[in-house]
């Protein structure tokens, strides 16, 4: 089994300091909070930013701001910044952080429900839209899928070249809207991807522990980070990404799993 990459969504578009106090906002905050989660183990970073209310922000400058600024203190962790961005942001706006050319980027392949009234929007001509646009820069999507039907769309469009083999997946389980965060489902969505594909499982809330141990399991990677999940155990408030990542560590170490440091994890997935 390869070494378990773990990857920390640090910040998210939704999650606010009303949830966690604990959650960045500011520059500052977004690399104390990458720092800590790649000193715990973390391989890929992956990012979304806001301005210093929390509002959420798709700005290209920004990114390049917290980029830089994560760079200065960890220069070896892969950065994937999200191009997901928040519910009702327009495709021009979501695209932004693609122009700094980072090594990886999520590509959402499928429209779900977000709770409430929420959709987070994603057509079929925005996925090849966005799958081209990384094709001609260099950059590795990471497939995000948060319900079966996408993943039968990532495949029709790696089908059609659209999106590159070997492709990564990144199943999002337990969405309020998406595929539940059960291990019947997980085995279901890793039993539907084509060999020779990677992937990574990230759950939301309460799914995000059990979904990670099945993946360490399974030969997948992991996902957790305050985007997911702000509580380290039931009722206690995770103090940090870090706290979250240490979780990943103890658990993968138990079950003999080794961690992929940034280097290893570039090797696995094959960037450049
Ligand atoms: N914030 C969600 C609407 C991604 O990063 O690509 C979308 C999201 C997915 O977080
Ligand atoms: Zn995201």
């Amino acid at each position: 089994m390869d070494k378990l990459i773990i990857t920390a969504c640090i910040c998210g578009a939704e999650v606010t300091k009303e949830h966690n106090p604990n959650v960045p906002y500011t520059v500052e905050e977004i690399v104390r909070e990458a720092k800590s989660a790649y000193d715990a183990g973390a391989a890929i970073i992956h990012l979304h930013v806001r301005e210093d209310d929390g509002t959420p922000i798709q700005s290209a400058d920004r990114f390049r701001e917290c980029i830089d600024a994560i760079r200065k203190v960890i220069p070896d962790v892969i950065i994937q910044p999200s191009t997901g961005g928040a519910v009702g942001m327009s495709n021009e706006e979501r695209l932004a952080p693609t122009t700094l050319r980072p090594e990886m980027a999520t590509l959402d392949c499928g429209t779900c429900n977000f709770g409430g009234d929420d959709i987070f929007v994603n057509t079929e001509n925005t996925i090849i839209e966005f799958a081209n646009r990384m094709n001609e820069l260099g950059i590795k999507p990471e497939v995000e899928v948060f319900d079966k039907g996408m993943v039968d769309m990532a495949i029709r469009l790696n089908k059609k070249g659209i999106i590159k083999s070997p492709m990564h997946f990144d199943f999002v389980m337990g969405v309020n809207g998406g595929i539940s965060g059960t291990a019947r489902d997980l085995n279901f969505m890793v039993e539907s991807i084509p060999a020779g594909s990677t992937w990574t499982a990230s759950g939301v809330g309460k799914a995000e522990f059990p979904m990670v141990t099945m993946a360490i399991l399974m030969g997948g990677h992991a996902r957790v980070g305050f985007e997911d999940n702000i509580y380290l155990s039931k009722g206690v408030m995770a103090k940090s990404n870090g706290e979250l990542v240490e979780k990943v560590v103890r658990l993968a170490r138990e079950l003999g799993r080794e961690i992929a440091t940034p280097t290893e994890a570039r090797q696995i997935l094959g960037l450049k």
